[in-house]
């Protein structure tokens, strides 16, 4: 077994062995393949899981084209580099904030269930992209589980709360119930060693939406007083639009990535595109990303950073920080 798995693929492959659904797994095992380190070391583990995923692959197409089709919206085909369910209880302004920080138009009224399918949506952060999926409410008096299902295989749950209701550590707590009655649990910490292998820990933000109502500040102090807050939380208001950066800002911090840009020689660096890559990645793995054959005739590389001098040069397994520009030769 290779070293050096990043902690997300330990965590999906724990996922992956407590999952029954095919399709789950399925998903499961693309995101894995996504989050391996590809080096020698892992070519092994790399055609493994690609032959899993092309035999289960195989598996969901005919059982599509046998008698028994059934269509529940149980699945949201992954884009970009992460997908945040949004879950919570009604008129949180789940629709809302996709709305306002996607390009996805979802339905937004005043009543409990104006969501009934999946809605995804994609938000800009500095040239990153990251997936937002809106959800029906999860509470205990009706949820089904495709819901929670998605919630499952999600990267992050943004939880949303709304900062306008009195009622919104009760509607906390009924949301949190009915995850844990499908075995999710809101914490951002890996799973203790004892923890059954069918409970799974979801990373979390808490998004303190309705800011702008009056009472939100009184509201959220005692959130935070009562409510045991492991989670990073953003106050934002999906109305106004107040502190959307700083939620996306949170989105992409939480997935411990780190982004790096390049730039040709005598040309200025591409701040539009950049390369995400895990924390604690180097010069070589920078590289694998652009072109597989670059890791490889990789001689040095330039790099400009917060902890390097300008220019300096840098072999493949230099270690680069977020922000760094990398200029490659070959
Ligand atoms: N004042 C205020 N109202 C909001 C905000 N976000 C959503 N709403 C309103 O809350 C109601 C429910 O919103 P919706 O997005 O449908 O909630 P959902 O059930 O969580 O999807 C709608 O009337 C929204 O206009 C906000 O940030 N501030
Ligand atoms: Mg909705």
């Amino acid at each position: 077994m290779p070293a050096n798995l990043p902690p997300q693929y330990i965590e999906l492959e724990r996922e992956y062995r407590a999952e029954k659904d095919p399709a789950l797994k399925l998903e499961l095992l693309q995101r894995m393949l996504a989050e391996i380190p590809k080096h020698k070391g892992t070519d092994h583990l790399v055609g493994e899981l690609k032959q899993k995923i092309s035999r289960l692959k195989k598996e969901q197409k005919q059982k599509k084209s046998g008698a028994t089709r059934h269509d529940a919206p149980d699945h949201v085909p992954k884009e970009g580099i992460a997908q945040y369910a949004l879950v919570g209880p009604p008129n949180s302004g789940k629709s809302t904030l996709l709305a306002a920080m996607t390009n996805a138009t979802p339905e937004i009224a005043d009543f409990a269930f104006t969501t009934r399918k999946p809605l995804p949506g994609m938000t800009d952060y500095e040239g990153v992209q990251l997936q937002m999926v809106d959800l029906p409410p999860v509470c205990s008096q009706f949820c089904e589980n495709w819901v929670t299902n998605i919630v499952r295989v999600a990267d992050i749950a943004l939880v949303v709360l709304s900062l306008g209701a009195d009622d919104v550590l009760d509607s906390y707590e009924d949301t949190v119930k009915r995850l844990e009655q499908s075995k999710i649990i809101l914490n951002n910490d890996p799973p203790a060693m004892d923890q059954p292998v069918n409970l799974m820990n979801k990373r979390t933000i808490l998004v303190a939406n309705q800011a702008d109502q009056p009472g939100a500040d009184d509201r959220l102090n005692i959130m935070r007083e009562v409510m045991e807050l492991r989670f990073p939380v953003a106050k934002v208001s999906a109305k106004t639009g107040e502190n959307l950066d700083q939620l996306k800002k949170t989105m992409f911090s939480i997935l411990g990535k780190i982004r790096v840009y390049t730039k040709t020689p005598g040309r200025e660096a591409d701040f539009s595109d950049p390369v995400v890559l895990s924390y604690g990645a180097t010069v070589a793995d920078a590289a694998q990303v652009i072109h597989k054959d670059f890791a490889f005739k990789l001689q040095f590389a330039k790099i400009w950073g917060q902890h390097t001098f300008d220019g300096q040069r840098v072999k493949g397994d230099f270690e680069v920080h977020d922000g760094d520009v990398l200029e490659f030769h070959i």
